[in-house]
């Protein structure tokens, strides 16, 4: 692939993964989808943003995308995953800023690991929740740099994602949904961007990998051995079900839009590949803001919603489908578009 393309595609996945956290941050609506009025209210709001530089305030990220930024520094400036140092950067970003809208339960991890002096780094995780722990949507939300990091080497990625979500979440269904979320970014960043998209390709090369990666994994003890195999099937049915209906109701209730990863990885998936194509009631050309767009219309967690779905679309399109003036309009987007630039250039062998 081109490599100024490709540069484009790592600022972008990371510039995504902001972007949707920022809006969704501001819809946050319980689990209900967006009212008729959020949905007119959040598209005067794209609207207004794109327009020239107005003095609105700069939106704020939360949890998200200060978990991403603490992964990409430590990947960038430790020139390799050294997973003491991604968590004692969770923690320290913890505890300056404990605002930032973190899951309820993560915040033990955080306290056992500072008290523990990150002795031990996964301890903590594995006690959460009677010792079942943490199926929360945690580790795919920050998971955008690892995914970038490993764009050369697929079978890395695994691994590497599972070291990083176990320092908070240890539970099957939270690591592999962000091996799911890793998976698409990866898969988003292969692709040309000028060719059109085989939507279901991509979902049947997910299928295939969830399809190994949950048969691998023994003692599941779920109901269900193949919860992610099985939702990408669901994706599958609602994207081929034609019409330009935003099925919004329909698609809450068979992927879901809460805080579990199971119930929210596969949504934004399926997000990015319904804005391919226009979306009755979003008015705009731009599939990148289309897809965002969507995902915080289905209401429930719409910043890491819209945050999963940002970075996977970020990562097929590239920063020029991402309108400069929004940009400016979230906090550190500059930071983000340059550790996308380093990321790469410590990455792409060029
Ligand atoms: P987490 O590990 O605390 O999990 C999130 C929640 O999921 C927990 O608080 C529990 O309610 C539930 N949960 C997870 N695992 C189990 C289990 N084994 N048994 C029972 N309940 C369980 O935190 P996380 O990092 O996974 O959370 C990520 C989400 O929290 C993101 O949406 C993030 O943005 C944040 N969040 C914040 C707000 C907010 O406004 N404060 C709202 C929604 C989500
Ligand atoms: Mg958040
Ligand atoms: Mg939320
Ligand atoms: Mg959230």
């Amino acid at each position: 692939m081109d490599l100024s393309l490709l540069r484009s595609k790592f600022r972008g996945s990371m510039l995504g993964a902001l972007i949707g956290d920022c809006f969704g941050n501001l819809y946050d609506n319980g689990y209900n989808s967006l009212s008729d009025g959020m949905k007119f209210v959040l598209q005067k709001s794209f609207d207004t943003l794109e327009g020239p530089v107005s003095k609105v305030p700069v939106m704020q990220y939360t949890d998200d995308s200060a978990m991403t930024y603490s992964l990409a520094k430590s990947l960038v400036e430790q020139k390799e995953l050294e997973i003491v140092d991604v968590a004692k950067r969770f923690v320290k970003s913890y505890f300056l800023e404990p605002n930032r809208g973190y899951g309820t339960g993560v915040v033990t991890v955080f306290q056992k690991l500072r008290g523990n002096k990150f002795a031990d780094i996964i301890e903590p995780a594995t006690e959460q929740f009677n010792n079942q722990g943490s199926w929360g949507n945690g580790g795919a939300m920050r998971i955008t740099p690892i995914a970038l990091f490993c764009y050369e080497n697929y079978d890395n990625l695994l691994d590497t994602v599972r070291k990083v979500t176990q320092i908070t979440h240890t539970h099957k269904v939270g690591i592999d949904g962000a091996i799911l979320q890793a998976a698409a970014i990866y898969q988003s960043l292969h692709l040309d961007p000028n060719e059109e998209l085989n939507v279901m390709n991509f979902i049947d090369d997910l299928i295939h990998k969830m399809d190994k990666i949950e048969k691998d994994e023994e003692g599941l003890g779920l109901a269900e051995p193949q919860p992610y195999k099985i939702q990408l099937g669901v994706v599958k049915a609602l994207i081929s079900e034609d019409g330009d209906s935003p099925q919004v109701e329909k698609v809450i209730k068979k992927l879901g839009n809460s805080v579990a990863a199971l119930y929210s990885v596969p949504t934004a998936i399926f997000c990015f590949l319904r804005a391919q194509k226009p979306i009755s009631g979003i008015q705009t050309e731009n599939p990148f803001r289309r897809a965002i767009q969507y995902a915080i219309s289905l209401g429930g967690d719409t910043d890491t919603i819209g945050s999963m779905t940002g970075a996977i679309a970020g990562a097929y399109y590239g920063e020029e489908k991402i309108n400069s003036n929004i940009l400016q309009h979230c906090e550190s987007s500059t930071e983000f578009r340059v550790l996308g630039d380093k990321l790469f250039e410590m990455t792409v062998t060029q």
